[in-house]
């Protein structure tokens, strides 16, 4: 299959993640970028194109119009405040307090995120922007015939909200292409998301919504990030109603005990009978992640290829999290390779 690249990704290149108290290397970094493409390129998996300009039309159809705009000039309104590093939301509305945007770039900050150990940087915007044109490439040519694509987006998406990023996300990539589908007439299509973490802004994108399918399978929001979304009994609401599902797991989940979840999920997209499928492609699930606590190996993600290929739809596979650089070309390209195989 095709793979869609931007080397823009590499203007998103924060120089600090908040952790454990402590400014820390982001472990959302541009060598992750670069290693996926190694591999796809050295497996020889298919052509790699760089994106198509979509604009920020499409990016629209998901995000709301006051959150584009407050990316676009946040570097710039936090240095014109003469701030000394990089941007850092400190400050929430609480339980109790009012939700208005306020004016102040440390109020807004606040206003339109929901975790604090994603840092904005310079060139987070461009870089945000060319990982949804990847996204929006690979949809077009799945439109237009191909049986599947992968767009290697940088930066992930799946955390973000219609108006909230964090989680290493701005842009939610996954759920743009599906409104893309969505806006070219597809009826119905499904989002299975398999990164270790809870898929939450595409969650809550499409929580109301019965023509879009949200599926996340993931470590115990009780223990892990987002920590506020992501349980089993949250499964849609008004038209929505029946079409989120969320599968938990405890620590030390193999994939022998990780794929009954994804069975699950195939059998409900069956019956779905979606016209396209988007995958949320993490493979922070892998035995050696560093902030992450599931034991997939290499060989796991040749199956997990091969029980998605199974289901027979046209498949758009968007890249979201995975930390181990060392093994995360190996691991991204043997899901290709299983699904092609
Ligand atoms: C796209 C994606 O995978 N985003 C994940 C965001 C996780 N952010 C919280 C990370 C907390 C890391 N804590 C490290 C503890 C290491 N023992
Ligand atoms: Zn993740």
């Amino acid at each position: 299959m095709k793979t869609v690249f931007s080397p823009l990704h590499s203007l998103r290149s924060a120089k600090t993640e908040l952790d454990g108290g402590i400014l820390i290397e982001p472990h959302e970094k541009p060598s992750r970028a670069e290693t996926i493409l190694a591999r796809v390129r050295s497996q020889t998996l298919g052509e790699v194109i760089e994106p198509d300009e979509f604009g920020l039309e499409p990016v629209k159809r998901v995000h709301t119009a006051d959150y584009v705009e407050f990316l676009e000039h946040c570097w710039a309104d936090w240095v014109a405040e003469g701030k000394p590093g990089e941007a850092i939301p400190a400050v929430w509305c609480g339980r109790g307090m009012r939700p208005r945007m306020p004016k102040d770039i440390d109020g807004r900050l606040g206003y339109f995120s929901f975790a604090a150990e994603t840092s904005i940087s310079n060139g987070t915007w461009e870089a945000a922007c060319a990982s949804a044109n990847v996204a929006l490439t690979a949809q077009k040519l799945v439109a237009n015939g191909e049986r599947a694509a992968f767009a290697l987006c940088r930066p992930p998406g799946h955390h973000a909200h219609a108006d909230l990023f964090g989680g290493y996300c701005f842009f939610n990539n996954a759920a743009i292409a599906a409104q893309a589908f969505r806006d070219q007439g597809y009826e119905r299509v499904a989002i299975l998301d398999v990164d270790f973490h809870h898929g939450n802004g595409t969650q809550a994108i499409f929580y109301d919504r019965s023509d879009v399918l949200t599926i996340s399978l993931h470590g115990d929001p009780d223990l892990v990030f987002p920590h506020f979304l992501g349980f089993e009994d949250e499964t849609g609401e008004g038209d929505g109603k029946g079409y989120n599902l969320n599968v938990i797991y405890p620590p030390g989940t193999p994939y022998s005990e990780w794929s009954r979840g994804l069975e699950t999920a195939c059998k409900r997209i069956a019956d779905f009978q979606p016209s396209a499928l988007i995958i949320a492609l993490g493979v922070d699930t892998f035995e050696e992640d560093p902030i992450s606590f599931f034991k997939l190996k290499s060989t796991d993600y040749v199956s997990l290829g091969e029980r998605i290929a199974q289901l027979g739809l046209p498949t758009v596979f968007t890249m979201e999290g995975g930390y181990d650089v060392d093994a995360i070309g190996v691991n991204v390209v043997n899901v290709m390779q299983g699904f092609e195989s």
